[in-house]
């Protein structure tokens, strides 16, 4: 059972469950185009067992019965994904049937009285504009401006909020410095480029959507708490750094109209040439920011090449993930972004969860850890509201099981589970949990 319950919470504080496109739709219904998940997916030792989101968890097909769980869980919003590739296979060209789809979907949230909260890019780029160097090129601004303006030219009127990009760090530095995720690269160059171009693109979007009238836009970072290893100033600032790169660049960008000195220094002659120039789009002006939070990294200092740092294992409990469990973050980020950033613009919890090993036995998954975590993390934004941090929303992590990207379907964060033989749906311990809270 969850500690918390509706009453707790500020009265219209919204609660919801987020998934996005590649994750559960079945990327391979609907005349979707390419997306660089499926070549990076096809490439020997990308993702475990090289699955794919061909068929995921078929919400392609079955959304209505997973809207109807949405309802009965009393949720009041839904945040979800548009796939690029679905709506421009090419990356430019419109797909009707991607439209029609997204349309359908809304149209089937308003029916059960849920809000409908879009991400325009939750990471599946056509592989057409990957082609073309995909966030390493400077065009992709323009190039998601017209997906911007084709998504919300349909759907603008109906939408409770518009996000741009989830989770710029990944779409950034995993994906290009890292090389976890697609379009798998290990290329500083390639990640200042893409780091400045990702924010350019959201401004240029936020600025394309307010031009057509579309109200209630924000941006979703992800953050992850940077503490030292120990108590020495080396890992103090191979911390600092790591909270540079990871946290502070995005919204200092976005905010601010600067990145933090530190990053300039390492990386402004892999910077596009004129990134300075770009400030007045990237801040154009938002209605709220949102979070997506799950872990803290302890960083030491070492040797090898720039950042200079590596993570040590910390002493906490653990995801299936490996990640430590550290609510305390989550506070301390709503609290920092409020006071540092964003000031009285409304805050949201867009993401948040673990994943777990869980298992059905007798029709009922147990994720009592899971119910821990929730309670743990509500515990925090309820401290943060209390501090008169402007919190105005929570959204779980995730509905449901779903491909959790360069590991497969091994990792299982949602509320309900899937079975991926059958694709069968069963509301986990987690999910009766929310919603006896929901009601209280
Ligand atoms: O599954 C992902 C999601 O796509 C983005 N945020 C983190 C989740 C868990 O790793």
């Amino acid at each position: 059972m969850l500690e918390h319950k509706r009453s707790d919470f500020p009265e219209g504080f919204l609660f919801g469950a987020a998934t996005s496109a590649y994750q559960i739709e079945g990327h391979a219904f609907g005349g979707a185009g390419r997306a660089m998940w499926d070549d990076f997916a096809a490439t020997p030792g990308n993702v475990v067992r090289a699955e794919d989101g061909a068929r995921a968890c078929d919400h392609y097909h079955r959304f209505a019965d997973d809207f109807d769980l949405l309802k009965d869980g009393g949720f009041d919003c839904y945040r979800f994904s548009t796939s690029w590739a679905r709506v421009m296979p090419d990356g430019r060209t419109v797909n009707p049937d991607g439209l029609d789809f997204y349309d359908r979907l809304t149209d089937a949230m308003l029916e059960r009285g849920l809000k409908p909260c879009a991400t325009l890019y939750h990471w599946e780029l056509p592989s057409a504009l990957a082609d073309q160097g995909g966030w390493r090129n400077r065009d992709i601004a323009g190039w998601f401006g017209d997906f911007a303006e084709a998504v919300m030219g349909r759907l603008g009127d109906r939408m409770f909020s518009v996000a741009t990009i989830n989770e710029p760090w990944c779409v950034a530095w995993l994906s290009h410095f890292v090389g976890a995720h697609a379009p798998g690269l290990r290329d500083i160059r390639a990640t200042a480029r893409a780091m400045h171009h990702v924010l350019l693109a959201h401004g240029t979007a936020i600025e394309r959507m307010r031009g057509m009238g579309v109200g209630n836009l924000g941006a979703v970072f992800n953050m992850e708490w940077a503490a030292p290893a120990d108590d020495t100033p080396e890992a103090a600032e191979a911390a600092a750094l790591y909270d540079d790169y990871y946290n502070h660049f995005y919204v200092s960008g976005v905010f601010k109209g600067r990145y933090p000195d530190r990053l300039v220094t390492a990386l402004g002659d892999h910077f596009p040439i004129g990134w300075q120039d770009d400030f007045a789009t990237i801040t154009a002006p938002l209605d709220w920011a949102g979070i997506n939070y799950y872990t803290r990294s302890l960083l030491a200092p070492n040797d090898g090449a720039w950042p200079h740092h590596h993570a040590v294992e910390g002493p906490l409990p653990k995801t299936q993930m490996g990640w430590e469990i550290y609510p305390q973050g989550l506070h301390d980020f709503l609290v920092r972004t409020a006071r540092d950033y964003t000031g009285d613009l409304p805050l949201f919890v867009t993401e948040n969860g673990m994943s777990n090993a869980d298992v059905l036995r007798d029709g009922r998954v147990d994720d009592a850890v899971r119910i821990d975590y929730f309670n743990q993390h509500l515990a925090a934004v309820r401290a943060a509201i209390a501090k008169g941090v402007p919190v105005q929303g929570y959204m779980a992590w995730s509905l449901m099981d779903n491909y959790e990207w360069a590991l497969g379907y091994e990792k299982r964060f949602g509320m309900v589970h899937v079975d991926f033989e059958t694709l069968k749906r069963t509301p986990k311990a987690s999910w009766h949990a929310f919603r006896d809270a929901l009601a209280r």
